[in-house]
């Protein structure tokens, strides 16, 4: 534990995770180069992915917010009053702001792997709900994750908050592994409240992924910046592009960085030689339809409670029970 106000702590599991860079170095230099989509997030990729939200292409934050303002009072009753919300990937948090400004919420886990936005968010949601307890935890949720047991305690209704279809970051059979661990996470009767991109018209998922002002090809760019930093990587920006597809046949949304020219790049002992257009692959967006979803979540040990959509079926939000 790292800081304690009245009502506000962070407890940091990643700084025992000293080697949580080899697995960058291991899928680099694989044929199929690849870098994972958590390393995305340092500070800066957390502030350019909270412009990206705003961008007038990038539609699943403001759809995913009005699928919840419409339907607050009901997503309030299946959460149930002095619960907890456990949320994974919390980022800025705004989203969770609806639902605590209900009041009927008692305890807040954010957990999150970018520790300087967590502790920024977490502290100013503390002072703007008093009554609320937040308690902050920095880990990489993709990875083992061991939360404290006086956290788990069976007798308070928990619900895990797990918005912005950030489970589409995930294969196929690691988001069904992610949900049964969080089925397992849970007790009988805690919930799970999940957004889910739609699949859609390839046109609508290519623009948001490729807006006019390039902000997600400087989220995407920065992982190198990132990498440069915390490995001592001498990756070059300017030889580098962003490229974001949506591949139909897998039903994904792709993002690469591509290099501009055969060139070699060090990190630490390794030389790592990329061909022109080679690419690294940097993340996956996987959509499911509403039924795929369903499937999925059933399969996990989940109940589904109910579904719920906006006009246009872009986006879905689901709350899902464990018996
Ligand atoms: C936070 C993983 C849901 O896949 O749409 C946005 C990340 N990448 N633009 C997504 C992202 C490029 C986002 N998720």
């Amino acid at each position: 534990m790292i800081k304690t106000l009245s009502n506000m702590r962070i407890i940091d599991q990643l700084q025992e995770q000293n080697n949580r860079f080899d697995e960058a170095i291991e899928s680099l230099t694989a044929t199929k180069k690849s870098l994972q989509p958590k390393f995305l997030y340092d500070k800066y990729g957390s502030i350019l992915f909270e412009q990206i939200t705003q961008l007038e292409e990038y539609y699943p934050t403001r759809t995913e917010l009005s699928i919840m303002e419409r339907s607050l009072d009901e997503i309030l009753r299946y959460i149930g009053s002095g619960s907890t919300v456990i949320e994974f990937g919390s980022g800025a948090s705004r989203k969770i702001r609806m639902l605590l400004e209900s009041g009927t919420i008692h305890e807040y886990i954010p957990i999150d792997i970018s520790k300087s936005f967590l502790m920024e968010s977490s502290e100013q949601l503390s002072i703007d709900y008093p009554a609320i307890q937040v308690t902050g935890i920095v880990a990489d949720y993709t990875n083992e994750l061991n939360l404290p047991k006086e956290l788990m305690d069976a007798a308070k209704k928990k619900t895990v908050f797990f918005p912005g279809s950030t489970i589409g970051n995930f294969e196929k059979k690691e988001a069904h592994n992610f949900l049964s661990m969080i089925a397992a996470l849970l007790s009988s009767g805690d919930g799970l409240l999940i957004g889910v991109d739609v699949k859609k018209a390839p046109r609508i998922l290519h623009n948001a992924y490729n807006d006019k002002e390039g902000i997600t090809a400087k989220f995407n760019l920065n992982l190198l910046t990132h990498l440069n930093r915390e490995l001592g990587a001498d990756f070059n920006l300017n030889q580098f592009e962003h490229y974001a597809f949506y591949n139909a046949e897998l039903g994904r949304v792709e993002m690469h960085l591509v290099s501009m020219e055969e060139q070699v790049v060090t990190i630490g002992n390794e030389s790592i030689l990329f061909n022109n257009h080679e690419t690294i692959h940097t993340e996956n967006s996987y959509k499911y339809s509403i039924s795929e979803f369903q499937q999925l979540a059933s399969g996990a040990g989940f109940v589904l409670e109910k579904t719920w959509t906006d006009p246009k079926e872009l986006f879905s939000l689901h709350y899902l029970s464990v018996l």
